[in-house]
């Protein structure tokens, strides 16, 4: 897959998609992600790329003229289409369900916002659609495109050491992951549950998938309250809420 990012400060971009699983992904060839300055298309002695808004207000918006010779660019780069993608607070809120949409493309568009963002006629004509990652206000576009790209990053096929471990994540199957334990067995902190040494697969299976529910009951009602529970999740669920209201009395 590639993603091309536009963006006035590509070295941000480049130093997250750099390191990690997602460097890795590069390496290995899985994922390519290149940048692209909207600056290098401004016209002017001074590189200008923003003005100020019409209407007044405080701030200024990203112009029409550089963002478009840099979409334009990146879109003629490779022979396949790609969806444009702005990184925005009045976007879709970033789900795990998008970022599979996501990753199954070939190629992908990351458009970054600076100032107070970009003129309206650049969502309404040149991008396809908005994505927020979360209801706060960021300075610019990138940290959000950065969190585009590690999600979609790690998805790719063999960018995981561990196959199992994406289909294993938190949201993957629509609920949070269970608790998980390493050495040492004993602690000060506590002690291991038991039945994780216990051997017996099948019932470390139903364990795992209780404090899942259990832990989404607790935490996230609003995710389990979208998932059709089978009758194991239901009586798996029942068990932990007995449980918990007996431990909380
Ligand atoms: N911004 N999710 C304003 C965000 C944001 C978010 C990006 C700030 C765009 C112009 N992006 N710029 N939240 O706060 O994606």
């Amino acid at each position: 897959m590639r993603i091309d990012v536009i963006t006035l400060f590509p070295e941000f971009i480049d130093s997250c998609a750099g390191i990690g699983v997602v460097g890795r992904a590069q390496e290995r060839g899985l994922l390519q992600v290149t940048t692209c300055n909207p600056r290098d298309f401004a016209t002017d002695n001074h590189r200008t790329v923003d003005g100020r808004p019409f209407g007044g207000g405080p701030g200024m918006l990203m112009t029409i003229g550089p963002l478009r010779d840099a979409i334009e660019s990146v879109k003629s780069a490779t022979a396949q289409s790609a969806r444009v993608v702005y990184l925005s607070p009045q976007g879709a809120r970033l789900t795990q369900e998008k970022v599979l949409e996501f990753a199954r493309m070939d190629r992908l568009i990351l458009l970054c916002g600076r100032y107070e963002g970009v003129d309206e006629r650049v969502l309404e004509k040149l991008v396809d659609e908005e994505v927020s990652i979360g209801d706060y206000v960021l300075s610019g576009g990138e940290l959000a495109a950065a969190v585009v790209i590690d999600a979609v990053g790690r998805l790719q096929d063999g960018a995981l050491n561990d196959a199992q471990s994406a289909e294993q994540d938190s949201f993957t199957d629509g609920l949070l992951d269970c608790p998980h334990y390493t050495r040492p067995v004993s602690d000060a902190l506590g002690d291991v549950p038991e039945i994780l040494m216990s051997g017996d697969h099948a019932m470390i299976r139903r364990w795992r998938r209780k404090q899942a529910l259990g832990r989404s009951w607790l935490r996230r009602p609003d995710l389990l309250a979208r998932v059709s529970l089978d009758d194991e999740a239901r009586a798996l669920l029942d068990e932990f809420r007995r449980e918990h209201r007996a431990a909380n009395s």
